[in-house]
């Protein structure tokens, strides 16, 4: 088989960048280990920024996104027995988040190839992929217990953190940093109305707690656990009981618990690869970096390093220039170590360490009450969580 591009992942960047090339005429496969819907039973991310959102609508698969998503103004801080809420609108200008399921956003992009007659193989074992230091590289793989191989011009490495594509890179060509936390989150997913319109992030002396929602009738919750838990170990009821202790008292009296839907446990992580490309391969989404989830900020970096590399591959077959291919790595690099440093902050500033004594907290809530009520300080925390601007890094600083 050959195509243009050779997409390993069929996560959201992998479908996201398939979904953008084929809109410009330029061909892809998307080679993918799992089944479409094991990719569909991973609850993540919930939270969009307006860039993501412009781009699932380039796309042509913004429609149920617009229906079904709901606009949200602010979010709420809790920190020391009070709420503070972060007006995301009346800071930023009026920017805003759009709470919508990453397991809704891959459907709607799955159907979109499906309908499209897009190929994608799902199931495809042994993906490994070649020949990227030259001019012919090739995607190989077995299915249904014969071996394939994928001549292409390009191949994106769409395959998150554990992926292939970065671990086929020569050892030496890439530099690592990473930063592990000492904690993870305890998600839970409920058909129960959400404890409150909005998001709240709580700092408590039990640890961090996060109250989300996919939708009016579906809520999210997290809560911060050591990494030792086991996630058998927390029966629903814990959770609840849990949550109830990190709670304030009218978030208490409008808990509404119920049978989880869903419940794991994910590891916090900071990881950057520098550079995002090494000859003809190029890497996107988790498979380049990995951000804490406090920030929203994973999904979100994803899609702009799709924007970035489906624009700079539509401008090699379009207009012959290789200019964008060039400046693809830097480009994507500039922004995401701004959401690096921000989910960076936002986890130390909400979360308590085992290692950190009892003044830490205190740093903790002073800094959380000066962001709350210094202009100054709503608008750092505001401008970052809406997304900064895609011009940001552009001119001098
Ligand atoms: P994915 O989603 O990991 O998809 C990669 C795909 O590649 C496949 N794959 C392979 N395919 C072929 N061959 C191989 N050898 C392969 N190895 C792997 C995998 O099966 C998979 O289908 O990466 P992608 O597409 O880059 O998308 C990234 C996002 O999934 C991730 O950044 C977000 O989920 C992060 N995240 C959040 N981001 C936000 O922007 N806003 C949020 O509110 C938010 N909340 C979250 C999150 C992540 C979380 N977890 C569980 C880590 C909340 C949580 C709890
Ligand atoms: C979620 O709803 O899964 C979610 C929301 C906000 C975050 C992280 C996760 O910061």
């Amino acid at each position: 088989m050959r195509t243009q591009v050779a997409i390993v992942g069929a996560g959201p960047s992998g479908l996201l960048l398939g979904q953008l090339l084929h809109k410009s005429g330029v061909d892809a496969v998307i080679v993918e280990r799992q089944s479409a819907d094991y990719v569909l039973s991973r609850i993540r991310a919930g939270v969009l920024e307006q860039v993501t959102i412009d781009l699932l609508d380039e796309a042509g698969v913004g429609a149920r996104m617009h229906r079904e998503g709901l606009v949200h103004d602010g979010f709420e801080l809790l920190y020391g027995g009070q709420r503070h809420r972060v007006d995301l609108r009346a800071l930023t200008g009026g920017k805003a988040v759009m709470v919508y399921g990453q397991t809704e956003l891959t459907r709607d992009l799955m159907d979109a190839r499906r309908d499209l007659a897009l190929p994608t193989v799902y199931e495809a074992h042994n993906v490994s992929v070649h020949g990227f230091d030259g001019t012919q590289p090739r995607v190989r793989y077995d299915k249904d217990g014969h071996s394939h191989e994928i001549e292409c011009d390009f191949i994106a490495g769409c395959d998150g953190f554990h992926g292939v594509c970065r671990a086929s890179v020569p050892r030496g060509a890439l530099d690592e940093y990473e930063k592990v936390y000492p904690f993870g989150w305890l998600g839970l997913l409920a058909d129960t109305p959400p404890v409150s319109h909005e998001l709240i992030y709580l700092n408590t002396p039990r640890g961090f707690a996060l109250c989300s929602m996919r939708s009016r009738a579906r809520s999210r919750y997290y809560l911060q656990v050591p990494l030792t838990d086991r996630v058998e170990e927390w029966t629903d009821e814990a959770f609840w009981q849990e949550l109830r202790l990190r709670l304030d008292q009218p978030g208490r009296d409008k808990l509404v618990t119920g049978p989880s839907i869903e419940k794991s446990i994910a590891p916090l992580r900071s990881f950057v690869t520098e550079p995002m490309r090494f000859g003809r391969l190029f890497l996107a989404g988790d498979a380049a970096h990995i951000v804490p989830p406090t920030g929203a900020k994973g999904l979100n970096l994803a899609a702009t390093d799709v924007k970035y590399l489906s624009g700079a591959l539509i401008e090699h077959y379009r207009e012959r220039s290789d200019a964008g291919i060039d400046a693809y790595s830097a480009r994507c690099l500039a922004r995401v170590w701004k959401a690096e440093r921000f989910s960076w902050w936002l986890t130390s500033l909400m979360h308590r360490f085992p290692e950190d004594s009892g003044i830490v907290a205190k740093f903790q809530l002073a800094e959380l009450d000066y962001l709350a009520r210094s202009p100054a300080g709503a608008r750092t925390i505001a401008e970052n969580y809406v997304g900064l601007p895609l011009d940001f890094n552009d001119g001098a600083a």
